[in-house]
């Protein structure tokens, strides 16, 4: 798809998938490695304590790391996560900050993409996360975990941040690591709800919009591995339960003009790209990683940082 075309499909329906940006070999390897690599230290550290029945090195490692996260006796997925939670934070508080995800947030192929939407001074938000689902069927006992090993009720990515953000342009951009689809839980969107204002979420466990608040009809995006959503921060998503066998994760990444509040002023930020300030961009993975050690730190004192807007007495949410 060439850029007006792909501008023109973002500015109608408030979305558009690439495909083939990244290489299964050079750009998603390394990463699955990474997480394989993670999987075993904690497995091996979770066996020896009792907290998993075996450390399944023999299954490939999409059933590994289904088996090892359904059978945890263990608050499992804050480690794979290279984002805060947004309470308790403590010392000890795991956060996932290795070199793949850091090329993979700095990949110039993605950020020349992001360039045509977002302009030549690119910031990365501190909203962006590993979604890890395991088989609904073997995680029924766990949906208490995080919110982001579930399926995902329906939203605004605005609606989720603060209002300081709402007149930045945040750019959402999801993409698979197994191919997504509808039965191991892919996106689904609600196309041109971009056009519409924020609409109320309601407090839950998952901050979501009730379905009757559903403005239009939904359809499902099934989407290949190396390819990549682009989204509005308004249009209106969700994903489908995971009924397959194995896991389906994915990365989700936000991206934003330099210079704009990011909705979660807690959590750090950098510079990406920038035509104005290039010696102020960010190379090295360890300065974005000494980033997020000293918010953690930060954050150890404070009483629960405030990252919502909404209240449940909405008339909407009753
Ligand atoms: O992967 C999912 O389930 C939801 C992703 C999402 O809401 C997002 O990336 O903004
Ligand atoms: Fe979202």
């Amino acid at each position: 798809m060439d850029k007006n075309a792909l501008l023109q499909h973002f500015d109608e329906h408030g979305f558009v998938v690439v495909e083939d940006i990244f290489d299964a070999v050079h750009d998603l390897q390394p990463l699955i490695d990474d997480y394989r690599l993670l999987l075993n230290e904690l497995a091996t550290l979770w066996f020896a304590a009792g907290l998993i029945p075996a450390t399944y090195s023999d299954l490939p490692f999409e059933q590994q790391f289904a088996r090892i996260i359904t059978e945890s006796k263990h608050a499992w997925y804050q480690h794979f996560d290279f984002s805060l939670p947004q309470t308790k934070i403590t010392p000890e508080t795991p956060i996932h900050l290795s070199q793949p995800i850091f090329k993979l947030m700095t990949h110039p192929r993605l950020l020349d993409l992001v360039e045509w939407f977002v302009g030549s001074e690119i910031l990365v938000s501190p909203v962006h996360h590993v979604r890890i689902k395991p088989p609904e069927k073997l995680a029924s006992h766990k949906q208490g975990e995080s919110t982001l090993t579930v399926k995902t009720e329906w939203h605004q990515d605005q609606g989720v941040v603060l209002p300081e953000a709402d007149e930045t342009n945040i750019l959402t951009i999801w993409m698979p690591i197994v191919d997504a689809t509808v039965e191991n839980g892919c996106l689904c969107v609600i196309p041109g709800t971009h056009k519409t204002g924020l609409i109320t979420h309601c407090p839950g466990v998952q901050t979501h919009i009730p379905e009757k608040l559903l403005p239009g009809q939904p359809i499902a995006l099934p989407m290949k591995k190396g390819s990549a959503l682009f989204m509005h921060r308004r249009t209106i998503h969700s994903s489908l339960s995971n009924h397959s066998s194995s896991i389906r994760w994915s990365f989700d990444l936000r991206y934003q003009p330099i210079g704009m509040p990011t909705g979660r002023p807690d959590f750090p930020t950098f510079i990406a790209r920038s035509q104005n300030q290039p010696e102020n961009v960010v190379t090295d993975y360890r300065v974005w990683q000494q980033l997020w050690w000293d918010t953690r730190h930060a954050l150890i004192e404070r009483d629960k940082p405030k990252f919502q807007r909404w209240d449940s007495d909405a008339p909407s949410c009753a």
